[in-house]
């Protein structure tokens, strides 16, 4: 209930946002927004307020609520004034002084999170920098850091290198390491055109390969996810330049980190050891994009519960889905099949792997568990990775598997995780490059795999290939799947 109304002054501070009062524009008629309101309490524009709520009910929020500005203020203080929590042993401080000499002595090096954060937290004004490689969907990384900037009211700007402008802090991000010249150019542009400013580098090139960038540049190095930047709500919006359709109809949820698996091939078990779950991640959610992109390495493999909350609550959202990473077929069970099929995916949105012929059979019960429950096929697709350590026939015959089902598969080309350009493509043991190429090419090209066999195109392309008996040997090893393994199929 409201009991009184105040206008608020165009220039002097406003009164305190109280429950049982209501605010009047200064000039306009009409009463302050929640957005002004949320301003006014100094959070942050990135920070959501739960949705469906009334007119009232937000204002209720926002009033009871504790200005984050001012509680850092008092936390600051009351850190200050109580000093140093303990003496040093003189051990310790001996140790303490040789650290800071080797810092001093190697200005570079990693840094852990409390120092990344202080050093965002500190800055005034920030570029952003995303090194000019190919992606698809806006960086989440530099997102979050600009969703930090904003609540401490720091200038900023993203950019997909130097711009001739000053500033007082460079945040890099990085992504595939086979980008790594691009990602080290983009590293000491910042910190020639920074005059002595800091850099400071992240991101999944950084994590995996943090002592090429030791030994190359000065920058301070953060390794692996930042619980406190990814409990952050991402400010697509300061990063998106160049995003181009449908990525930018999509909010993008990163629910979980980690896996509980260890496969070989994959950098994200080395990258997030630890499982983790964002307490904050239904604040990702952008209200007016259609669209959601479940950005989660493995969310079936996530914390008990934490996949039928997320799915829960993206069926209730009626927005489109997509499974950007692919769910693990050998959590599909028929319940969790039951509640995928409520959701409304975007094409191809509903996505799982079948990387290992070690899920010959699990991924076929998988697929006929989701077909039963009622996802369209149409809307399926399977990652599939050749070029690790199986042979062409396998990989072909795995391939072969979703079109049978009638299912899309995706052929991914495995690359070591180490290598830091993308020429010469790395051959598996058991492929040639020619191989390699046709096989990646035949798969891709849409349509072309009901048409015939890759066996087929190859033979018919042989002199295009310049195939020679090296190709032939490679292809004919013979595989044979394990038996019954198709016999599980789905329900047509
Ligand atoms: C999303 C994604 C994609 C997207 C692209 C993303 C985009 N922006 O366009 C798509 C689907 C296109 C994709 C494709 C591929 N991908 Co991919 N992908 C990912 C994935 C799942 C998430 C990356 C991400 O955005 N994370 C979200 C952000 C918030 O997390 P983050 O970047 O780690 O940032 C955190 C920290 O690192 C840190 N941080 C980051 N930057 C900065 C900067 C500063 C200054 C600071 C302080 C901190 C900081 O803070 C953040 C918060 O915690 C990763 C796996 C993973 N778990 O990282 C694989 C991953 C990067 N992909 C990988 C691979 C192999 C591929 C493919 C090559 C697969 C294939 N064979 O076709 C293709 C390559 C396509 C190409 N163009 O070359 C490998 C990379 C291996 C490598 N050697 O680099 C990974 C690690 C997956 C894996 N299983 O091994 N991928
Ligand atoms: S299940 Fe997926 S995310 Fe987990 S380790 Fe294997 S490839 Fe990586």
């Amino acid at each position: 209930m409201f009991f009184s109304w105040f206008r608020i002054s165009p220039v002097g501070p406003a009164r305190t946002i109280l429950v049982t009062s209501f605010m009047l524009h200064w000039a306009e008629p009409r009463a302050l927004t929640i957005p002004e309101c949320r301003r006014l309490m100094s959070f942050p524009d990135a920070f959501r307020i739960p949705e469906g709520l009334s007119f009232r009910a937000a204002w209720k929020l926002l009033g009871n609520a504790v200005p984050p500005l001012m509680m850092r203020a008092v936390a600051l203080a009351a850190k200050k004034s109580l000093g140093p929590q303990k003496r040093p042993s003189r051990k310790k401080k001996k140790a303490g002084r040789r650290k800071r000499g080797a810092r001093a002595a190697n200005s570079s090096g990693r840094i852990d999170e409390a120092g990344m954060l202080r050093m965002i937290d500190g800055a005034k004004n920030v570029l952003l920098i995303e090194p000019p490689y190919k992606r698809k969907y806006p960086s989440l990384a530099l997102a979050k850091i600009a969703a930090r900037l904003k609540t401490y009211g720091a200038a900023f700007r993203y950019r997909r290198g130097v711009d001739g402008e000053p500033f007082d802090l460079a945040c890099v991000t990085s992504l595939f390491t086979t980008d790594g010249a691009k990602t080290l150019g983009a590293v000491r542009a910042a910190e020639e055109a920074g005059g002595g400013a800091p850099v400071l580098l992240g991101g999944v090139m950084a994590s995996l390969m943090p002592e090429r960038f030791e030994r190359n540049t000065g920058a301070r190095i953060f390794v692996g996810p930042s619980e406190a930047l990814d409990a952050e709500v991402p400010d697509l919006d300061a990063v998106s330049e160049g995003v181009e359709d449908p990525w930018d109809t999509f909010s993008y949820l990163q629910t979980s980190r980690g896996c509980p698996n260890k496969c070989d091939y994959c950098a994200v078990w080395r990258m997030e050891p630890k499982l983790w779950v964002n307490p904050r991640w239904k604040l990702q959610v952008i209200d007016d994009r259609p669209n959601i992109c479940v950005c989660d390495s493995n969310l079936t493999g996530s914390r008990r519960g934490q996949f039928e909350e997320v799915v829960a609550f993206l069926a209730h959202s009626g927005k489109g889905v997509l499974f950007e990473e692919g769910l693990d077929c050998k959590f599909i069970t028929e319940a969790r099949a039951e509640v995928l099929a409520k959701l409304k995916f975007v094409r191809h949105g509903m996505r799982l792997a079948f990387d290992r012929i070690e899920e010959d059979g699990t991924f076929q019960r998988a697929l006929g568990r989701l077909a039963d429950a009622g996802v369209p096929k149409s809307q399926t697709m399977a990652y599939v990775l050749f070029n690790f350590n199986d042979s062409p026939q396998e990989a072909d015959y795995r391939m072969r598997e979703c079109v049978r089902l009638g299912i899309r598969p995706y052929p991914q080309q495995y690359q070591p995780l180490n290598k830091t350009s993308r020429k010469p493509a790395y051959v598996g043991p058991k492929w040639t490059r020619t191989l390699m190429q046709a096989f990646r090419f035949f798969w891709l090209m849409a349509g072309s795999y009901t048409k015939m066999k890759f066996e087929e195109y190859f033979t018919t392309n042989a002199e295009k290939y310049k195939a020679t008996d090296a190709d032939w040997a490679a292809w004919n090893v013979p595989f044979r799947p394990k038996k019954g393994a198709r016999r599980r199929r789905t329900s047509s």
